[in-house]
């Protein structure tokens, strides 16, 4: 064979399809089982490509007489009423409904500000609340945050995937959301006290930008948004700083894909706005996974500093939600789960994520902030030695 398997400016083998990327099927391993007659257990001993070594138990389930495999831990548990909204719930005629914000009101009650698509394909917020957060949804008549494009010509294509944040000094929410027009897809912000009047701040990072939510409060004297700038060497989560959220600075790398055969290779971007835990700001993240014949989102966890947050303090290594249901495989783009938005319950731990389901409908799931830390503590590393362990590799 004449041409080199491993390739240096894609970090893994070359498949000959695309001489840019890495070999769309690698990474997998090679697992050989052992079965253990006087037990019934099996053993399963994967080589991993990055060198570590995985191991899984497989139990023969004697009522079903076929092995049944030890699953992942699950993190977050599907609610039972899933979709819990879609396109034929809207009081006038809509494709898709997808990529909410989520917050809670003063009144306790659960507010979605979703992404919606018409049969034009154009794009624009709207409101839906209710106490429970699950059902029973007053979806407002009209759309609630509409494209102004005499002012705001960046809004030409639609606004999109919207992230909520509450500021206490301000005592008004934030709205990061994609703007779209020609130019590709940028940042903008809003400001709102009731999500009927908004305020518009325009573009904050031009395009190609995305996937961005403000910190709640100052870093150091300084508002923060975390964004996912495009570039040709990849799509990883920056930060940035300001004085007045509108002149935008001291730019930071916060977190990069990995590359190779990794399930965040290549792309990623924030998912929801992070978590502030007395440990750190959690960040849910999504990864793309490209395939031959799409590519899969999926949701890992890393974990940051909280006065300095652009530093990584863990990451996780495999990702730990995926699209799984049948809402979530097929759809407008199949294998797609995509939070924008989250609530947290009085006991301060029951997190309550929402997600746009393969760019169709709006899922539910519950988690526990304390298990997403545990696991962490658990599946992650500091990035220093991944940084390491990528150099290796
Ligand atoms: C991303 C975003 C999301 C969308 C996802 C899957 O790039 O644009 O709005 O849900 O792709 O299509």
């Amino acid at each position: 064979m004449q041409v080199a398997l491993y390739d240096r400016t894609t970090g893994g083998c070359r498949d000959g399809l695309h001489p840019d990327r890495a070999n769309e099927n690698q990474g997998g391993g090679i697992d050989a089982i052992f079965f253990d007659g006087t037990t019934g257990n099996a053993q399963a001993g994967r080589s991993g490509r990055y060198g570590e070594h995985l191991t899984m138990s497989i139990l023969a389930d004697k009522s079903l007489d076929r092995p049944v495999m030890n699953k992942y831990e699950t993190l977050f548990h599907r609610h039972p009423s899933n979709p819990i909204l879609t396109g034929k719930d809207w009081p006038y005629s809509m494709n898709s409904v997808f990529n909410a914000g989520a917050t809670l009101l003063p009144d306790g009650s659960t507010l979605l500000l979703c992404r919606v698509e018409d049969r034009r394909g154009a794009l624009s917020f709207v409101r839906g609340a209710f106490g429970n957060g699950v059902d029973g949804w007053q979806i407002d008549r009209e759309p609630t945050f509409i494209p102004d494009v005499e002012r705001f010509p960046e809004e030409l294509w639609g606004v999109e995937d919207p992230r909520i944040t509450y500021m206490p000094e301000l005592q008004q929410y934030a709205v990061a959301y994609t703007s779209y027009s020609r130019g590709g897809p940028g940042v903008s912000l809003a400001l709102t006290k009731d999500f009927r009047v908004f305020e518009k701040l325009g573009v904050v990072m031009s395009p190609d930008d995305k996937d961005a939510a403000l910190l709640p409060r100052r870093i150091n004297g300084s508002w923060a948004l975390i964004h996912r700038p495009m570039t040709p060497l990849g799509a990883h989560i920056w930060i940035s700083y300001s004085p007045d959220l509108r002149h935008w600075g001291n730019h930071k790398l916060m977190l990069e894909a990995r590359r190779g055969a990794w399930w965040d290779a290549n792309k990623i971007g924030m998912s929801p706005p992070p978590i502030e835990t007395s440990r750190g700001w959690l960040m849910i993240y999504h990864g793309v996974r490209r395939t031959p014949s799409s590519s899969i989102y999926r949701l890992g966890l890393a974990l940051f500093d909280l006065e300095q947050p652009e530093k990584c303090l863990i990451r996780g290594d495999s990702w730990m939600f995926a699209p799984e249901a049948e809402y979530e495989r097929h759809g407008d783009v199949q294998d797609v789960v995509f939070p924008c938005g989250y609530t947290v319950a009085t006991d301060g731990d029951t997190i309550n994520l929402y997600y746009g389901a393969a760019d169709s409908s709006i899922a539910l799931a519950h988690g526990s902030i304390r298990s997403l830390l545990a696991w962490l503590d658990a599946n992650g590393h500091s990035e220093q030695a991944h940084d390491r362990r990528q150099r290796q590799s």
